[in-house]
């Protein structure tokens, strides 16, 4: 969360400012400074832009279409301001390239034009964009407009996140958790790369409700996600609830010893907190988790819904073989 400090900041807060406070409630979300790109064929129009915004945003700058759209795909802007009349691929071609792509569609585009008939207006319109603004620009204008389209912008990344987000810990949820592990898969088969899964499961968590109250069992649940996360050494690795008080991670190009070994950092942290669980049917009356470990190396599993079963069959025998524990196997190809 951010503390007061940040809410006490000036009455026009700067963009990345801003962007911190919409992401600073998702855990994990890292806070970034907002990107405008400016796109226009003449190097003193996009000086002219790069000034009204240096201060205020990072400002990447392209004078070819082409190059604008590498960038928006390698570096993606949260904002264009996109001139119209280019040699090679014009304005609105761009515009109708980015709304084409999922992955750059969101981003808004705003024209800066001097053809500010309503036919060009139209088109302009009919390719997507958000916005126009006339050349030659009035800084304030444009500051005042962008600063408009940039907040939008960032509102509507905000609530697309959440729908990617567990509410009751922060972490990812299932449904985040079922495309990455799709989409790692694939990654692991591609680069003929290890894959592995741990599904943690908490031990005896319904007597822990029993004894201390649900409000005490979402606490839990709570303080052992944001250790978990902790734990996590790459930043590639992934972390979910995967449902009730069942965890999940996901861990690219980890062979099996180094997702056991994951595992022991986990269950040392969780141990580190000691949370009472006087009702646990084990030894030791605090929160412990159980974690079945599968992994996939040479090139990943066929589909990942195998390798959780598999990590399901391992989280099933940790919990036979007296829970508290991690197990683990390798997913053997056929
Ligand atoms: P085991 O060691 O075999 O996993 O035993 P368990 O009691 O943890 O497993 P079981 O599947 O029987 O019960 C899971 C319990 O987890 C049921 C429910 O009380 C609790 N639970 C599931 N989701 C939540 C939640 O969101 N909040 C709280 N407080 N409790 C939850
Ligand atoms: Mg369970
Ligand atoms: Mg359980």
């Amino acid at each position: 969360m951010n503390n007061e400090s940040d809410r006490a900041e000036p009455a026009a807060p700067r963009p990345e400012l801003e962007l911190s406070l919409l992401l600073g409630g998702v855990a994990g979300a890292a806070p970034r400074r907002v990107r405008l790109l400016v796109v226009d064929d003449q190097p003193v129009n996009v000086q002219a832009l790069y000034q009204v915004f240096a201060a205020d945003y990072q400002v990447l700058m392209a004078t070819s279409g082409r190059q604008a759209l590498d960038l928006c795909r390698s570096k993606p802007p949260d904002l264009v301001l996109l001139d119209v009349v280019m040699p090679d691929m014009d304005g609105h071609a761009l515009c109708r390239e980015l709304k084409a792509d999922p992955q750059t569609r969101d981003i808004p585009v705003i024209f800066v034009t001097s053809h500010s008939d309503s036919a060009s207006e139209e088109q302009g319109l009919a390719a997507g964009a958000v916005d126009f603004i006339a050349k030659p620009i009035n800084p304030a204008i444009v500051r005042a407009r962008v600063k408009t389209h940039v907040t939008l912008k960032l509102q509507s990344d905000f609530l697309r996140q959440l729908a990617f987000i567990d509410g009751l810990t922060g972490v990812a949820n299932r449904r985040h958790f079922d495309a990455r592990l799709r989409d790692e898969a694939r990654r692991a088969a591609r680069n003929g790369s290890a894959l592995s899964l741990v599904l943690l499961d908490v031990d005896h968590f319904k007597h822990f409700n029993d004894r201390y109250g649900h409000q005490a069992g979402d606490d839990c649940l709570r303080r052992l996600a944001l250790t978990l996360r902790q734990g996590l050494q790459r930043p590639g690795d992934v972390l979910a609830r995967y449902g009730g008080e069942e965890f999940v991670v996901l861990l690219p190009e980890t062979e099996l010893d180094g997702a056991l070994q994951l595992c022991e950092i986990l269950r040392q942290r969780v141990a580190g907190l000691a949370i009472e669980h006087s009702a646990s049917r084990l030894k030791e009356k605090v929160v412990t988790l159980s974690m079945g470990v599968a992994c996939a190396s040479g090139g990943g599993p066929r589909d990942g819904q195998e390798l959780l079963a598999l990590a399901d069959r391992q989280l099933y025998a940790a919990k036979g073989a007296g829970r508290a524990q991690a197990l683990g196997a390798r997913l053997v190809p056929q």
